[in-house]
Protein backbone atom coordinates (compact mmCIF):
# COMPACT_ATOMS: atom_id res chain seq x y z
CA UNK A 1 0.00 0.00 0.00
CA UNK A 2 1.75 3.41 -0.84
CA UNK A 3 1.33 6.38 1.26
CA UNK A 4 -1.44 8.04 -0.59
CA UNK A 5 -3.61 4.79 -0.01
CA UNK A 6 -2.43 4.89 3.73
CA UNK A 7 -3.45 8.61 3.74
CA UNK A 8 -7.18 7.97 1.98
CA UNK A 9 -7.44 4.65 4.70
CA UNK A 10 -6.65 7.11 7.26
CA UNK A 11 -8.70 10.05 6.29
CA UNK A 12 -11.85 7.60 5.80
CA UNK A 13 -11.18 5.59 9.17
CA UNK A 14 -11.29 9.65 10.94
CA UNK A 15 -14.51 10.56 8.53
CA UNK A 16 -16.03 7.93 10.14
CA UNK A 17 -19.17 7.86 7.37
CA UNK A 18 -20.84 5.15 9.36
CA UNK A 19 -21.45 6.57 12.97
CA UNK A 20 -22.94 3.84 14.36
CA UNK A 21 -19.31 2.24 13.98
CA UNK A 22 -17.62 5.12 15.61
CA UNK A 23 -16.71 4.01 18.86
CA UNK A 24 -14.63 0.71 17.47
CA UNK A 25 -12.27 3.69 15.06
CA UNK A 26 -9.83 4.44 17.71
CA UNK A 27 -8.87 0.81 18.41
CA UNK A 28 -9.10 -0.36 14.96
CA UNK A 29 -7.10 2.84 13.35
CA UNK A 30 -4.45 1.16 15.93
CA UNK A 31 -4.76 -2.43 14.40
CA UNK A 32 -4.53 -0.84 10.64
CA UNK A 33 -1.54 1.22 11.25
CA UNK A 34 0.15 -1.72 13.36
CA UNK A 35 -0.57 -3.42 9.86
CA UNK A 36 0.76 -0.85 7.37
CA UNK A 37 3.46 0.12 9.78
CA UNK A 38 5.09 -3.45 9.35
CA UNK A 39 4.55 -3.54 5.52
CA UNK A 40 1.91 -7.18 5.61
CA UNK A 41 1.69 -8.31 8.90
CA UNK A 42 -0.40 -6.89 11.69
CA UNK A 43 1.56 -6.96 15.01
CA UNK A 44 0.80 -7.19 18.88
CA UNK A 45 0.58 -3.79 20.31
CA UNK A 46 2.22 -3.30 23.40
CA UNK A 47 -0.17 -3.35 26.36
CA UNK A 48 -1.09 0.06 27.89
CA UNK A 49 -0.26 -0.53 31.51
CA UNK A 50 2.50 -2.85 32.92
CA UNK A 51 1.43 -7.02 33.43
CA UNK A 52 0.88 -6.89 36.81
CA UNK A 53 -1.08 -3.54 36.96
CA UNK A 54 -4.49 -5.56 36.91
CA UNK A 55 -3.33 -6.93 40.22
CA UNK A 56 -5.55 -8.20 42.52
CA UNK A 57 -7.94 -8.66 40.33
CA UNK A 58 -5.94 -10.53 37.08
CA UNK A 59 -2.59 -11.21 38.15
CA UNK A 60 0.68 -10.88 35.70
CA UNK A 61 0.97 -14.30 34.67
CA UNK A 62 -2.05 -14.58 33.18
CA UNK A 63 -1.65 -11.13 31.66
CA UNK A 64 1.61 -12.15 30.53
CA UNK A 65 0.25 -15.76 29.07
CA UNK A 66 -3.05 -14.05 27.63
CA UNK A 67 -1.26 -11.18 25.57
CA UNK A 68 2.08 -12.87 24.61
CA UNK A 69 0.98 -15.83 24.12
CA UNK A 70 -3.04 -16.29 23.57
CA UNK A 71 -3.49 -12.69 21.41
CA UNK A 72 0.15 -13.17 19.89
CA UNK A 73 -1.25 -16.42 18.24
CA UNK A 74 -4.30 -14.86 16.76
CA UNK A 75 -2.45 -12.47 15.58
CA UNK A 76 0.25 -15.41 14.03
CA UNK A 77 -2.65 -17.18 12.60
CA UNK A 78 -4.52 -13.96 10.72
CA UNK A 79 -1.20 -13.08 9.40
CA UNK A 80 -0.41 -16.85 7.91
CA UNK A 81 -3.96 -16.91 6.35
CA UNK A 82 -4.20 -13.10 5.21
CA UNK A 83 -0.61 -13.82 3.30
CA UNK A 84 -2.86 -16.60 0.94
CA UNK A 85 -5.58 -13.92 0.16
CA UNK A 86 -4.34 -10.87 -0.89
CA UNK A 87 -7.36 -9.21 -2.01
CA UNK A 88 -8.59 -9.90 1.97
CA UNK A 89 -5.26 -8.70 3.06
CA UNK A 90 -6.18 -5.41 1.52
CA UNK A 91 -9.45 -4.50 3.88
CA UNK A 92 -9.12 -3.03 7.99
CA UNK A 93 -9.70 -5.77 10.17
CA UNK A 94 -14.01 -4.14 10.74
CA UNK A 95 -14.48 -4.52 6.91
CA UNK A 96 -12.41 -8.46 6.99
CA UNK A 97 -14.87 -9.44 10.03
CA UNK A 98 -18.48 -7.85 8.58
CA UNK A 99 -17.53 -9.56 5.20
CA UNK A 100 -17.23 -12.92 5.97
CA UNK A 101 -19.33 -14.87 4.40
CA UNK A 102 -18.55 -13.80 1.15
CA UNK A 103 -15.68 -15.76 1.76
CA UNK A 104 -16.19 -19.28 -0.12
CA UNK A 105 -13.08 -20.69 0.74
CA UNK A 106 -14.53 -22.20 4.58
CA UNK A 107 -11.36 -22.95 6.06
CA UNK A 108 -9.84 -19.56 5.55
CA UNK A 109 -13.22 -18.15 6.37
CA UNK A 110 -13.28 -20.08 9.71
CA UNK A 111 -9.33 -19.33 10.48
CA UNK A 112 -10.28 -15.52 9.45
CA UNK A 113 -13.14 -15.75 12.11
CA UNK A 114 -11.62 -16.99 14.78
CA UNK A 115 -8.40 -15.03 14.26
CA UNK A 116 -9.38 -11.78 13.19
CA UNK A 117 -11.86 -12.11 15.79
CA UNK A 118 -9.38 -12.69 18.32
CA UNK A 119 -7.35 -10.17 17.42
CA UNK A 120 -9.92 -7.26 17.06
CA UNK A 121 -12.18 -9.00 20.64
CA UNK A 122 -8.47 -8.85 22.62
CA UNK A 123 -7.30 -5.17 21.61
CA UNK A 124 -10.56 -4.01 22.47
CA UNK A 125 -10.48 -5.92 25.66
CA UNK A 126 -7.25 -4.59 26.80
CA UNK A 127 -8.09 -1.32 25.70
CA UNK A 128 -11.16 -1.53 28.01
CA UNK A 129 -9.40 -2.30 31.36
CA UNK A 130 -7.10 -0.07 33.83
CA UNK A 131 -5.52 0.12 37.17
CA UNK A 132 -7.99 -0.46 39.82
CA UNK A 133 -7.48 3.24 41.18
CA UNK A 134 -8.08 4.84 37.50
CA UNK A 135 -11.47 2.94 37.26
CA UNK A 136 -13.43 6.26 37.25
CA UNK A 137 -17.07 6.16 36.50
CA UNK A 138 -19.49 6.12 33.40
CA UNK A 139 -19.81 9.56 31.97
CA UNK A 140 -23.01 11.26 32.92
CA UNK A 141 -25.00 10.78 29.35
CA UNK A 142 -23.61 6.99 30.03
CA UNK A 143 -24.84 6.67 33.17
CA UNK A 144 -28.36 8.16 32.28
CA UNK A 145 -28.66 5.58 28.94
CA UNK A 146 -27.74 2.42 31.28
CA UNK A 147 -30.45 3.13 34.07
CA UNK A 148 -33.14 4.22 30.90
CA UNK A 149 -32.24 0.83 29.57
CA UNK A 150 -31.57 -1.63 32.92
CA UNK A 151 -32.90 0.37 35.34
CA UNK A 152 -29.65 0.61 37.66
CA UNK A 153 -26.19 0.65 36.89
CA UNK A 154 -26.09 -2.19 39.67
CA UNK A 155 -29.12 -4.32 37.88
CA UNK A 156 -26.95 -3.57 34.70
CA UNK A 157 -24.12 -5.35 36.34
CA UNK A 158 -26.44 -7.83 37.77
CA UNK A 159 -27.14 -8.43 34.17
CA UNK A 160 -24.51 -8.38 32.59
CA UNK A 161 -22.49 -10.86 34.90
CA UNK A 162 -25.65 -13.45 34.06
CA UNK A 163 -24.70 -12.89 30.57
CA UNK A 164 -21.25 -13.33 30.79
CA UNK A 165 -21.77 -16.50 33.21
CA UNK A 166 -24.43 -18.54 31.05
CA UNK A 167 -22.12 -18.46 28.20
CA UNK A 168 -21.15 -21.59 27.73
CA UNK A 169 -17.60 -22.87 27.11
CA UNK A 170 -15.73 -19.64 25.79
CA UNK A 171 -16.91 -16.78 24.45
CA UNK A 172 -17.70 -12.89 25.49
CA UNK A 173 -19.95 -10.72 26.92
CA UNK A 174 -21.08 -7.52 25.39
CA UNK A 175 -22.59 -4.11 25.94
CA UNK A 176 -23.43 -2.86 22.26
CA UNK A 177 -25.45 -0.02 21.51
CA UNK A 178 -27.54 -0.23 18.75
CA UNK A 179 -28.97 2.91 17.32
CA UNK A 180 -30.02 4.86 20.79
CA UNK A 181 -30.69 1.79 22.41
CA UNK A 182 -28.24 -0.28 25.03
CA UNK A 183 -28.14 -3.94 24.72
CA UNK A 184 -26.47 -6.74 26.75
CA UNK A 185 -25.34 -9.42 24.63
CA UNK A 186 -22.85 -12.77 24.59
CA UNK A 187 -21.07 -14.37 21.59
CA UNK A 188 -19.20 -17.95 21.29
CA UNK A 189 -15.35 -18.15 20.63
CA UNK A 190 -14.17 -15.22 19.03
CA UNK A 191 -16.97 -14.14 17.50
CA UNK A 192 -18.44 -10.35 18.18
CA UNK A 193 -20.91 -7.95 17.37
CA UNK A 194 -19.58 -7.04 14.19
CA UNK A 195 -19.75 -9.86 12.34
CA UNK A 196 -22.70 -9.62 10.12
CA UNK A 197 -24.34 -12.56 7.91
CA UNK A 198 -22.52 -15.41 10.17
CA UNK A 199 -24.75 -18.52 10.08
CA UNK A 200 -25.48 -18.12 14.26
CA UNK A 201 -26.09 -14.57 13.75
CA UNK A 202 -24.82 -12.43 16.84
CA UNK A 203 -26.47 -9.41 17.54
CA UNK A 204 -24.88 -6.41 15.58
CA UNK A 205 -24.49 -3.20 17.07
CA UNK A 206 -21.61 -0.81 18.47
CA UNK A 207 -19.25 -2.36 21.34
CA UNK A 208 -18.94 0.09 24.26
CA UNK A 209 -17.51 -3.33 26.60
CA UNK A 210 -16.60 -6.68 26.15
CA UNK A 211 -15.54 -9.00 29.05
CA UNK A 212 -13.30 -12.46 27.95
CA UNK A 213 -14.86 -15.48 29.76
CA UNK A 214 -12.84 -17.93 28.03
CA UNK A 215 -10.75 -19.99 30.54
CA UNK A 216 -7.70 -18.71 29.80
CA UNK A 217 -8.64 -15.25 30.49
CA UNK A 218 -9.02 -16.23 34.52
CA UNK A 219 -8.24 -19.53 35.23
CA UNK A 220 -4.99 -19.52 37.05
CA UNK A 221 -6.46 -17.21 39.59
CA UNK A 222 -9.60 -17.88 39.74
CA UNK A 223 -9.99 -22.11 38.36
CA UNK A 224 -14.05 -22.84 37.79
CA UNK A 225 -15.03 -19.57 40.10
CA UNK A 226 -15.92 -17.52 36.53
CA UNK A 227 -18.06 -14.88 38.63
CA UNK A 228 -15.69 -14.25 40.66
CA UNK A 229 -13.36 -13.48 37.85
CA UNK A 230 -16.68 -11.13 36.62
CA UNK A 231 -17.27 -9.50 39.65
CA UNK A 232 -13.79 -9.09 40.22
CA UNK A 233 -13.25 -7.63 36.64
CA UNK A 234 -15.86 -4.27 37.10
CA UNK A 235 -12.76 -2.99 39.56
CA UNK A 236 -10.49 -3.17 36.19
CA UNK A 237 -13.25 -1.26 33.62
CA UNK A 238 -11.72 2.03 32.01
CA UNK A 239 -15.06 3.94 32.11
CA UNK A 240 -13.54 6.78 30.79
CA UNK A 241 -12.79 4.73 27.77
CA UNK A 242 -16.10 2.80 27.94
CA UNK A 243 -17.46 6.48 27.91
CA UNK A 244 -15.83 7.84 24.67
CA UNK A 245 -17.11 5.31 22.98
CA UNK A 246 -20.48 6.06 23.81
CA UNK A 247 -19.95 9.69 22.30
CA UNK A 248 -18.73 7.99 19.23
CA UNK A 249 -15.26 9.23 19.80
MN1 LIG B 1 -8.77 -14.23 25.50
Amino acid sequence: MNSLQNTQRRQFLKLGTLAATAAWLPSAARAQDAKTAAGTAYTLAPLPYALDALEPHIDAKTMEIHHGKHHAAYINNLNTALATAPALAKRTLPELMSGLPPVEDEALRNTLRNNGGGHWNHDFFWNTLTPADSSGKPSDDLAAAITAAFGSMDTFKTAFGEAATKRFGSGWAWLIRQGDKLKITSTPNQDNPLMKGLVHDPDLGTPLLGLDVWEHAYYLNYQNRRPDYITAWWNIVNWDTVSKRFAGK
